[in-house]
């Protein structure tokens, strides 16, 4: 009776090491993880641009990163010094984060946005081009 605990609480040692070594494996790069727009489409003026954070190859929504660059301006249209500024809003949706811009100028805006991810080194950048209409 005794050796056989012995050997369960080995097992279970073994089973626990397997099982921290592929946690260790599927940990994501920081290249894993990528913004992508909600809707690539806003109405000029007032607008709620909407975001998603996800981590590649699934698409898994993730909740909790710390977005904090943040530029949105109209490069796509050769008008690099014409930004706004942006606003972090809640949001209900886990991995989906809102900003709350003033879109001046109907055309296409570029929003730059860094993040960090809760347990991952690095920081997640990207850049969204999202077309603003009259
Ligand atoms: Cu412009």
């Amino acid at each position: 009776m005794k050796s056989y605990t012995y050997a369960r609480v080995v097992r279970a040692a073994l089973i626990g090491m397997a099982m921290t070594g592929s946690a260790t494996l599927a940990r994501a790069d920081i290249k894993d993880y990528e913004f992508q727009l909600v809707d690539q489409t806003v109405k000029k003026g007032d607008a709620i641009i909407s975001i998603r954070l996800v981590q590649k190859p699934d698409g898994k929504p993730v909740p909790d990163a710390v977005i904090f660059a943040t530029r949105l301006d109209m490069a796509p249209d050769g008008m690099q010094e014409m930004a706004t500024k942006v606003a972090p809003m809640p949001s209900t949706e886990p991995g989906v984060y809102k900003f709350k811009a003033t879109l001046s100028m109907a055309g296409g805006w570029q929003l730059s946005l860094g993040a960090k991810v809760q347990g991952e080194t690095g920081t997640v950048e990207n850049k969204l081009v999202l077309k603003a209409t009259p």
